[in-house]
């Protein structure tokens, strides 16, 4: 298979809501779709997620942009593709830029799956229809705001919830809910905003039963993660900290975390992301799927990925609703009884709504290759 031809669609979505991080305010989702056909016409769909702000990590959409047009795409030009870990292999030269090479790698996977007239859980092992669901909740002006959304999230079934916090929005918040919901299954997430003089606070934590706490520390510290992990009941959760497999083999081997938010985006695409389960099945480190705000099109590809049995804690994919009141695909994501359907169909399982990417549409082009 060769790659011919590539469409590059830009959007920005406006959230049902803003959401607070410790690091920032999200009010829109700007993101990019890549459209890349074959020699004989097949399309395949990849989603670039990166934000436009670095503060998550690194990238922003902008410099993906351009590694993918000057760098990633030059890399495909004339050359066979026969599997689509291939493509893996092509990038290996590229440093960084994790979230480029996974917007069009996952492209190849979908377009590879099209081809042959399958869907993309036949390459992955031990895959259920129906996946349990978690919902991430940003910062709340007020405690009473934060139990409302949390049992609004809890009556519309989500399994998992999943509490951002950042310095004087922390311990206080998580006990409220603690205390109002004795059984859920609940967790936090500081993306980086602490560090060991907050011991104290997370040691707090540690009080509430809590199933994990995500990223604490800065994100290339895995020395403090390991002392604090060996000071705490509660397991610990890496996220910014992984881009590859050889840092999740560090984590492990320093007894950082006891757990991975796996995103596709954040290590380059699907091949890293299936060398890095079959590490942490054989290590049992609990490994959960992430989000990035994905529109229908990431999130379906999340869903297929979700699909397979390892990855028993629910994560952070959530229903189409819980972002957007309009989607780019014809069938947007629908959470029933705590559970998301993997979609159907060939490759990732969804078509484009082409009215709403016309709506949202902000820049479009293609070119040959
Ligand atoms: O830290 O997991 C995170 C969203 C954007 C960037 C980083 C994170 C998140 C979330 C929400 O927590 C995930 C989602 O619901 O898509
Ligand atoms: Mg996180």
């Amino acid at each position: 298979m060769r790659i011919v031809e590539v469409r590059h669609e830009q959007l920005r979505l406006p959230l049902k809501s803003p959401f607070v991080t410790s690091y920032g305010v999200l009010k829109e989702k700007a993101f990019d779709l890549y459209l890349l056909s074959d020699e004989q016409g097949n399309q395949g769909i990849g989603e670039l997620v990166a934000f436009e702000v670095p503060d998550y990590i690194e990238e922003t959409l902008a410099n993906s942009r351009q590694v993918i047009r000057d760098f990633l795409l030059p890399l495909l030009s004339d050359k066979e593709i026969n599997h689509p870990s291939e493509v893996w292999q092509l990038f290996q030269g590229i440093q960084g830029n994790y979230m480029a090479k996974s917007a069009i790698e996952t492209a190849v996977w979908d377009l590879h799956a099209k081809r042959h007239n399958r869907s993309l859980v036949t390459y992955f092992e031990e895959t259920r229809q129906k996946i349990p669901v978690g919902v991430s909740v940003g910062i709340q002006p007020t405690i009473a705001d934060l139990l409302e959304i949390v049992q609004n999230y809890v009556d519309q079934g989500y399994q998992r919830v999943k509490i951002k916090i950042a310095p004087t929005k922390d311990y206080e918040p998580l006990a409220a809910v603690r205390q109002k919901f004795p059984e859920l299954v609940l967790m936090a997430d500081a993306n980086s905003a602490y560090s060991w003089e907050d011991l104290a606070m997370l040691e707090r934590l540690d009080t509430l039963h809590l199933a994990m706490i995500e990223q604490p520390f800065h994100q290339r510290d895995f020395v403090h993660h390991q002392q604090l992990q060996q000071r705490l009941q509660t397991p610990i959760c890496l996220d910014e900290n992984i881009r590859t497999l050889e840092d999740v083999q560090t984590a492990y081997a320093l007894g950082s975390c006891q757990s991975i938010n796996l995103k596709i985006p954040r290590v380059g695409g699907i091949t890293e992301a299936l060398r890095i389960l079959s590490f942490c099945k054989e290590k049992k480190i609990i490994v959960w799927l992430g989000g990035m705000f994905e529109s229908g099109v990431g999130r379906a590809l999340n869903l297929q990925f979700a699909s397979q049995q390892v990855f028993q804690f629910p994560g952070d994919i959530s229903g189409s609703n819980r972002y957007y009141e309009a989607d780019i695909v014809t069938e947007p994501a629908l959470v029933i009884d705590g559970m998301l359907a993997v979609p159907q169909g060939l490759g990732i399982g969804v078509d484009l709504n082409w009215n709403n990417i016309k709506r949202y549409r902000t820049f479009s082009d293609r070119q040959t290759i």
